[in-house]
């Protein structure tokens, strides 16, 4: 409508113009005039089909439908990024021993004598010391004692005489039992000592037969011989072991054993 009403107030203001009225436009155009719309005309003829509208807008994502077929495998992907460093692994095998290497280069002389000996000292030292370390847990680990001697399991096992030269090397002896008390608690040491037998103090060293202790004194009427001992078994039997039942047997000097020493307790 009112495009129309533009349309009209133009076509009239061009018709005065054209019309030689120019003098009279002020006037005319500021006069006031009435425009009414005419009758509405009849209806025009179908147009023709419009261009495609645009695009709608996306709509609500529909119901999830039924799971499909499974699909092919795809190709191989591409390599993965390189791993975290593993832990270290188990120390291998020992190789074999290499070719020996070239001689050194000659040593500077030098006046070590002194220094040989000093090192071949200290080795007795250190010998002498683990000796005496061994004596003494053997005693930490216990003896037994009547009222004026003390009986001492020694667990290493000598020839006799070896045995002999540790009990004397200590003040003592081989254990001499001269009666049964003294015979009795040498088998119980033996027997808690889950042991089955050791050397005691008596041989026939220096006399076939003729039995004596190792402080030399001869055997008196007590004895605690097994049946059918001393039997000097290969004529080489002189020295004598106790078993765990407290009996004697005559046995060879250079078998070793384990052994018991005996102490005076005055002496010590
Ligand atoms: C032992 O096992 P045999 O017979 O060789 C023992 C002897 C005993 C004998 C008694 C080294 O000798 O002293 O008289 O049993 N020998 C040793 O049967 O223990
Ligand atoms: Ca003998
Ligand atoms: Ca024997």
């Amino acid at each position: 409508m009112k495009q129309d009403l533009v349309f009209s107030v133009t076509l009239v203001f061009l018709t005065l113009l054209a019309s030689g009225y120019s003098q009279h436009i002020t006037e005319e155009a500021c006069s006031v005039q009435i425009l009414v719309p005419g009758l509405k005309g009849d209806d025009g003829e179908k147009g023709e089909k419009g261009a495609p509208g645009r695009p709608g807008r996306v709509g609500p994502p529909g119901e999830k439908g039924e799971m499909g077929d499974k699909g092919m495998k795809g190709s191989m992907g591409r390599h993965g990024k390189i791993g975290p460093i593993g832990s270290k692994g188990e120390k291998g095998d020992v190789g074999e021993m290499g070719p020996p290497g070239p001689n050194g280069d000659p040593g500077i002389p030098c006046e070590c004598g002194h220094l040989r000996k000093a090192v071949g000292e200290m080795d007795i030292q250190v010998a002498q010391l683990t000796t005496e370390l061994k004596f003494i847990k053997n005693v930490v680990a216990g003896v037994r004692e009547t009222d004026n001697k003390i009986y001492l399991l020694v667990k290493e096992e000598k020839k006799y005489i070896d045995a002999q030269a540790y009990c004397q090397g200590r003040g003592g002896t081989l254990s001499m039992p001269k009666d049964e008390s003294t015979n009795s608690l040498i088998a119980s040491y033996i027997n808690q000592a889950g042991l089955n037998r050791v050397f005691i103090g008596i041989n026939d060293l220096e006399k076939e037969g003729h039995f004596v202790y190792s402080d030399r004194s001869p055997l008196q009427t007590f004895n605690k011989w097994r049946q059918g001992e001393p039997n000097n078994a290969y004529d080489e039997e002189d020295c004598a072991e106790m078993v765990s039942s407290g009996g004697w047997n005559d046995v060879p000097c250079l078998i070793t054993m384990y052994f018991i020493c005996e102490f005076d307790k005055e002496s010590l």
